[in-house]
């Protein structure tokens, strides 16, 4: 992608209503804009994020054994009139009515939908575990919409739905997807601490957030240093018999409370130099209900004895949008974003500091195409800007790598490389800055 043709409307000034770190600088970064409260466009660079995070969530639901659907944003009330929750749910809910008078509603989550297909089209213990997913934007129309797209009214999140025989089952379809987020937080690069948590309107009586540390976060957490140790990604699990002594080091001893829990219990089983007590972001919460929903909307299939069992269910939320403020949050620096590579909008940004000079012109798009050709997505900056303004635009937007073409270098036979993350830099001959990038 060319910068000159590239819609990137980033911002010199700190946009005001912008209180934290990462509403700043996705602002400014031209990643979105604010339609109404708590409702925002996502630019190209910011559509960009959200896509790669998105896959890389949709890798590991899919490789847990979740089936991708996608069901829609307007849901019918009786659905959750059915359930109780209609009531319930309060103002928080964006109820519409249709043409016909019908009440309808934007969905908040999709608990009720999920039954009523599940209950119409599985009857048989033969067909169970059914594990689906969806990801699909939400509505909720939250008192205080803020940070950005951190507590927005719309936001999209990633929810999957287990339906099990009995609770043994229900449990190991749970801590499947307990290691899948762990999983799935670490590959952006994130470590989110698991913490047991209320289960609020969602229901049932088992429930961990995930929580990604930051300052400006509005969970509190306390929890062991060794846990952030753990490398979950270099874990080999065996879902059959590795799965419970996992779990069992994240929620065991070692497990992060809260202060709606005990903190003196904390104090107690850790020691002092291992005790991490801060503010985080949560990314995800895990449930498990039981029949809170197959027993109000009948969602029972036939057991192995003919008999009718109301079904164990599970629901399993990730933040999909709230991940990219997350992740800004965590990883940025006075000069902007500093993107994990799995995450970047782009792998690179390429620099020609002297667009219009026949070398540059010709050695930036060479490295360009052949990179590209290497199948890395670059973004070359061929705009007249000043070397200023470019190093500063490409420091705001974070790429991993940049490579920086200039009339001087280029006599000297080098392109300047720097990595955005440790601030080094170092030259190389172009061919040896291909092989470098490529590596
Ligand atoms: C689990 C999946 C649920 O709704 N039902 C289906 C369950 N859980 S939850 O915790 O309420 O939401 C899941 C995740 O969505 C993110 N989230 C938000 N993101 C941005 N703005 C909001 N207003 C917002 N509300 C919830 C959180 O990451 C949460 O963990």
């Amino acid at each position: 992608m060319r910068l000159s043709r590239f819609f990137l409307p980033t911002l010199k000034e700190v946009p005001a209503e912008a209180k934290i770190a990462s509403h700043q600088l996705m602002l400014r970064a031209g990643m979105i804009r604010q339609s109404s409260a708590g409702i925002y466009s996502w630019l190209p660079l910011g559509f960009r994020v959200l896509k790669k995070i998105e896959q890389i969530v949709r890798e590991e639901q899919d490789a847990t054994g979740f089936q991708e659907m996608l069901m829609p944003t307007i849901q019918p009330a009786d659905l959750w009139r059915e359930s109780g929750r209609y009531d319930d749910y309060g103002k928080e809910m964006l109820r519409i009515t249709d043409r016909h008078n019908r009440d309808m509603l934007y969905g908040p989550t999709n608990e009720e939908l999920i039954t009523d297909i599940f209950r119409r089209s599985v009857h048989s213990y033969k067909d169970l575990p059914t594990l689906l997913y969806h990801i699909q934007w939400k509505f909720r129309d939250e008192v205080r919409p803020r940070f950005g797209i951190m507590r927005g009214r719309e936001f999209l999140m990633k929810d999957s739905y287990s339906f099990d025989l009995d609770f043994e089952s229900a449990r190991r379809s749970y801590n499947k997807m307990f290691v899948a987020y762990l999983r799935t937080f670490a590959r952006m690069g994130l470590k989110a601490i698991p913490m047991r948590a209320d289960t609020g309107p969602i229901g049932g009586d088992l429930s961990h957030e995930f929580i990604v540390l930051a300052d400006t976060g509005e969970s509190e957490v306390f929890c062991d240093a060794a846990l952030l140790e753990i490398d979950v990604l270099a874990e080999t699990v065996d879902y059959e018999d590795d799965l419970e002594p996992l779990i069992e080091r994240w929620t065991g001893p070692y497990a992060a409370v809260d202060d709606k829990h005990d903190p003196a219990d904390f104090e107690a089983r850790v020691p002092e130099d291992r005790r991490i007590k801060g503010r985080g972001i949560e990314v995800g919460q895990v449930f498990y209900f039981g029949s809170k929903y197959s027993k109000s909307m009948g969602a029972s299939v036939a057991g192995a004895n003919g008999e009718e069992v109301d079904v164990e269910m599970g629901s399993y939320g990730i933040g999909v949008s709230r991940l990219v403020g997350a992740i800004v949050e965590a990883s940025h620096d006075d000069g902007g974003i500093i993107w994990p590579a799995s995450v970047a909008p782009f792998d690179i940004g390429l620099l020609n500091l002297k667009a219009g000079d026949a070398a540059c012109d010709k050695a930036a798009q060479d490295l360009y195409e052949s990179l590209r050709i290497a199948g890395l997505d670059v973004l070359l900056d061929d705009t007249s800007e000043r070397a200023g303004a470019k190093f500063a635009t490409m420091d705001l937007i974070g790429l991993p790598k940049q490579v920086v073409i200039g009339p001087r270098g280029l006599k000297a036979g080098v392109v300047e490389i720097k990595d955005r993350a440790t601030g080094k830099r170092f030259e190389l001959s172009p061919e040896a800055a291909l092989s470098y990038l490529t590596a």
